[in-house]
């Protein structure tokens, strides 16, 4: 049902506002440096759309920007993913695949509105969200321990968390909205108290690191792709810290227990597949946090990416 195309657009977003280690920024130069545009350009052959530049949203930086509903920054956060979100759509009505490279994963408030509006428009269809992470990042402001937004995208996108028009994320329309049951998690294994009884009491499927203990990465795959169903656009969310801190030690919040490298690439490998995915997001990865150099989480990012856009072993 998606006809395809090798349109790529991607959007660098050096945005670390929604948590408050420094360095998460840096993350797409470290890994456009490290090749990934001319290895999705030269051996996967899209033709990729691509405005040059990391952006900051200088011009969104809030100085004057207090404590709401217990959320820290929530101006600038809801002002950068308001501008993300066009800049998003504008790609995807096009009918390009939408490669984000972040940043927090607070900017997926900006991403996921984007794809699932223009997908609305150009479709009809209401689009599925497949979210990897170690964290299930739907914390409401009132349920948040940290008052970190990236702990909170889920709760503002599935309409679980909203407020007025010209108040912090009042700006997200029905039609930019997704709904929970077209959500699934793969990799949860540091999930708040306050989310898993909203996890609960919203019937959201889930599969946790015990899931892929019990099961195998290869059956969860099979069951979450079973959920969302056949010819069901797909945007696949991807915070780097799902993966092993073994794989992935340069994030802001790792968490032991996670996927190996493989398993990570592996669900990539799976949503490609189907041939039905619009839209990634890699985030959190921050190549200030390692003395060492960030060289292996880049590395495992790039894999990821690499294999979400249809890379093979054979
Ligand atoms: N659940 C915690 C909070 O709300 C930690 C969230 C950490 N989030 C990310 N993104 N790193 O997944 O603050
Ligand atoms: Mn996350
Ligand atoms: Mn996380
Ligand atoms: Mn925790």
């Amino acid at each position: 049902f998606l006809p395809k195309s090798n349109e790529l657009g991607l959007v660098a977003v050096g945005f670390s506002g929604g948590q408050c280690k420094p360095g998460v920024d840096a993350a797409p130069m470290a890994l456009i440096e490290s090749g990934l545009v001319d290895q999705l350009k030269d051996d996967l052959e899209y033709n990729i759309h691509y405005d040059g530049q990391v952006h900051a949203y200088g011009d969104l930086i809030c100085e004057d920007d207090p404590d709401y509903r217990n959320m820290k920054k929530p101006k600038t956060v809801s002002a950068v993913t308001e501008r993300l979100s066009s800049q998003i759509y504008e790609h995807a009505k096009e009918g390009r695949f939408v490669l984000t490279l972040g940043g927090d994963h607070s900017i997926a408030v900006g991403t996921i509105s984007g794809t699932a509006k223009a997908i609305r428009e150009r479709l009809g269809r209401e689009m599925a969200v497949i979210w990897v992470d170690a964290h299930a990042d739907i914390n409401t402001p009132e349920t948040s321990d940290s008052g970190n937004i990236h702990g909170m995208p889920v709760a503002f996108l599935t309409g679980l968390a909203s407020d007025k028009p010209g108040m912090p994320f009042g700006w997200l329309k029905d039609d930019q909205k997704i709904s929970t049951k077209k959500l699934v998690y793969i990799g949860l294994r540091d999930v708040d108290r306050g989310e898993k009884k909203i996890l609960r009491e919203n019937g959201i499927k889930a599969f946790s690191m015990h899931d892929v203990d019990r099961y195998g990465i290869g059956k969860v795959m099979d069951m979450a792709l079973g959920w969302i169903g056949r010819d069901t656009p797909i945007h696949l969310s991807f915070d780097i810290d799902a993966l092993d801190p073994m794989w992935a030690p340069s994030t802001g919040t790792a968490v032991r227990g996670g996927l190996t490298l493989r398993e990570g690439d592996f669900i990539a490998e799976c949503v490609h597949e189907t041939g039905s995915l619009v839209a990634l997001d890699l985030v959190e990865v921050n190549p200030r946090l390692e003395q060492h150099g960030a060289a292996e989480t880049v590395r495992a990012g790039v894999s990821i990416v690499r294999c979400a856009l249809g890379d093979t072993l054979l």
